[in-house]
């Protein structure tokens, strides 16, 4: 029995290009700064963004917890939403290792934060206020369904944060997810941040590493804190070969998850039992929830589990499932089968 993963897209397995990549890569010591291939995909991933540097990080967690503690020192503020990744997925990373005070606004449903809301939320300078310093938004928006921020929504939110002399940070964790599904180059969606981390481990099915980009001293500066929290990598460039083969051949490709994840969303939304709002189903993930008729929700994983079919519960009653390069569009009907028989 083939077990379907839709648990996250995290759960890809590197290509057999990834692996001879990999196999033959020239290596050195990055710590010590002479790792070719390291180089060669900080580089590309900097150039991909439309940013000066980059710094290859181990996880997208450490990623943006680099990225905001560049920005901000401690007691400093951070904007960022309620369903954020770094909020809510990154053990308070942020106050624990940076004193970095969050100031959460709703994630409205489009994943977007409303601009006058942030706008009032910006500090003025009196004693009594932490500075705010640094706003972060998540593209595409994981706890909001995968959704997408538009490059008209990103200038809004550069343009008030240059007003304010405010920096911006994007959790782009997902950020090709959202270009390939707007259609539009990354750099559209990137060009009103100071700084952004995307993943490699994710939809571009690297084992590990995402990556940092900004500016050349504010990576000079991330490159010094990613040391001091112990993700100073020496061969590194065995994970960088793989990140390599990933922006060149496997960005493109995103667009079959987008299919899947549209056709499992149909799918389900004709099973009795189930409630879904299409209109989320932007990118490679599916949220649903659980009617109170159907079966109880321990019965429901526990059965499709029994029949290959793995998929994550975010909440009480709310379930959550990603297309990804192990999946193909007779899983998505597999899938859909089982759940229907599952959920009775
Ligand atoms: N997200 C994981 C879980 O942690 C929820 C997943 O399966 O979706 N930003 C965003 C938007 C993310 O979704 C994730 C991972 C991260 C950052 C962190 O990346 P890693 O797992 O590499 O630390």
């Amino acid at each position: 029995m083939k077990t379907i993963d839709l648990r996250s897209d995290t759960v890809t397995l590197p290509t057999e290009a990834m692996y001879e990549a990999m196999r033959t890569a020239p290596l050195g010591d990055d710590v010590l700064g002479d790792d070719p291939t390291v180089i060669k995909l900080e580089r590309l991933a900097a150039e991909r963004m439309g940013k000066e540097a980059a710094l290859l990080t181990p996880s997208g967690t450490m990623a943006n917890l680099i990225g905001v503690l560049t920005h901000c020192g401690r007691g400093d503020e951070v904007i960022l939403g309620d369903k954020s990744h770094t909020f809510v997925y990154e053990a308070g990373g942020i106050s624990a290792y940076g004193g970095v005070h969050p100031h959460t606004l709703p994630n409205q449903p489009d994943g977007t934060l409303g601009i006058e809301q942030v706008e009032a939320a910006i500090r003025p300078n009196d004693v009594h206020f932490p500075r705010t310093r640094l706003i972060c938004l998540e593209n595409t928006h994981n706890k909001c369904g995968g959704v997408v921020l538009n490059p008209a929504y990103l200038e809004a939110v550069g343009t008030l944060t240059r007003r304010y002399g405010l920096k911006f940070h994007i959790d782009g964790a997902r950020i090709f997810n959202a270009s390939v599904a707007l259609g539009v180059d990354v750099r559209q969606l990137t060009c009103w941040c100071d700084s952004v981390a995307f993943c490699l481990s994710k939809g571009l099915c690297c084992p590990l590493g995402s990556v940092l980009c900004g500016p050349a001293d504010y990576i000079v500066q991330a490159r010094r804190i990613r040391k001091g929290l112990g993700g100073g990598m020496r061969q590194a460039g065995i994970i960088a070969a793989a990140g390599i083969v990933a922006l060149e051949t496997m960005v493109d490709r995103l667009a079959e998850d987008h299919a899947n994840a549209a056709l499992l969303a149909r799918g389900l939304s004709e099973i009795d039992g189930i409630d879904i709002n299409l209109n989320t189903v932007k990118t490679n993930m599916v949220y649903f929830s659980c009617k109170p008729n159907a079966a109880s929700d321990e019965a429901l994983l526990e059965r499709t589990a029994a029949r290959g079919v793995l998929f994550l519960q975010i909440a009480p009653r709310r379930f959550r499932l990603v297309a990804h390069h192990g999946i193909d569009a007779d899983d998505i009907c597999q899938t859909l089968q089982i759940i229907a028989d599952s959920i009775a």
